[in-house]
């Protein structure tokens, strides 16, 4: 036994010297073919580049597994999402939150699409159904803490490169918890509902989706205001659904996906490949009622 635990320390020792040196060979063209360095900063591909396709997909090419974790930790358990193979690096990590009275199974979608692309998903439930937003931040925050220190999947995740989501008052904690902590690469605010509509100390890539027909969280007094108050964030964008209701978030949607997992892409893993999803942006016209964004113009 002693022997044979020797060998393979002594192989595995062997093997990290011959990758670290080598001058050229498989392992230095797969690092070359996910961490790119560009003027714009280093870039965390993960994945096949991308297609219009493949980024309405219901699945991208990682296998992931589920974990549950139970409640506690400062906000009520949920599961992750997490893909298995790490051959290509780390990945980023989003945390999102269901809306007053939901659970999990509203966001839970987006596990496997955003997992399947390279993310590691953290679908959450609140402590109790009726938290208001500033406790729904809080707790995705909370959750972002527990994936990355305490999960059986923090190794594979980039503390660098986080994210929060959520829909409707989770969408209000989302923008809550990016206020909260700036160095998060992103918020995605799905149907978001919060009193609050000045977001000005909000820095973060921001994207909001809203449904044109929300009698819940009415564009006209959440995602419309919440956006046009993000005067401070380094990039945002508002997506709103043609004839959705507050609930259109919370199914499987193509052009929720594209959007949602092109945002993910580009602003959490600084992937330039999905830049083309995202700007110019989209006329409206088919299931887009109206779009606005801070794409570079002409
Ligand atoms: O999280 C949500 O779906 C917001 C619903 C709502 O209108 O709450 C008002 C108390």
């Amino acid at each position: 036994m002693l022997t044979a635990t020797l060998l393979l320390a002594g192989g595995a020792l062997v093997g990290t010297s011959a990758v670290g040196t080598a001058t050229a060979g498989p392992a230095v063209a797969g690092a070359q073919a996910t961490a790119v360095s560009t003027a714009a900063g280093e870039e965390f591909r993960r994945g096949p580049d991308p297609t219009r396709q493949s980024v309405e997909a219901a699945r991208g090419t990682f296998q992931f597994e589920e974990i549950s974790v139970p409640r506690g930790n400062g906000f009520g358990g949920g599961t992750i999402y997490a893909p298995t193979d790490t051959s290509q690096g780390t990945f980023g990590a989003i945390a999102i939150a269901p809306g007053f009275l939901e659970s999990k199974s509203a966001i839970s979608w987006y596990g496997p699409k955003l997992a399947s692309n390279g993310f590691v998903v953290f679908a959450i439930d609140t402590n109790s159904p009726i938290d208001f937003p500033n406790t729904r931040g809080t707790e995705l925050l909370a959750a972002l803490d527990y994936l990355t220190k305490q999960s059986k999947v923090a190794s594979r995740i980039d503390v660098g490169r986080l994210a929060v989501a959520g829909h409707s008052m989770g969408g209000g904690g989302s923008l809550e918890a990016v206020n909260t902590r700036p160095e998060l690469k992103a918020a995605i605010a799905l149907a978001p509902w919060h009193p609050r509509q000045g977001w000005d100390s909000v820095t973060a890539p921001t994207l909001i989706v809203g449904g044109q027909n929300d009698g819940i969280a009415p564009v006209n007094q959440h995602a419309k205001p919440f956006y046009n108050g993000l005067t401070s964030a380094r990039e945002k964008a508002y997506l709103e659904m043609k004839g959705g209701d507050h609930f259109v978030v919370t199914k499987p949607n193509t052009t929720i996906g594209r959007y949602v997992l092109s945002w993910a892409k580009r602003y959490v893993d600084n992937d330039s490949r999905y830049e083309q999803f995202l700007c110019p942006a989209p006329a409206v016209g088919g299931d887009i009622s109206d779009y606005r964004g801070t794409c570079p113009t002409g």
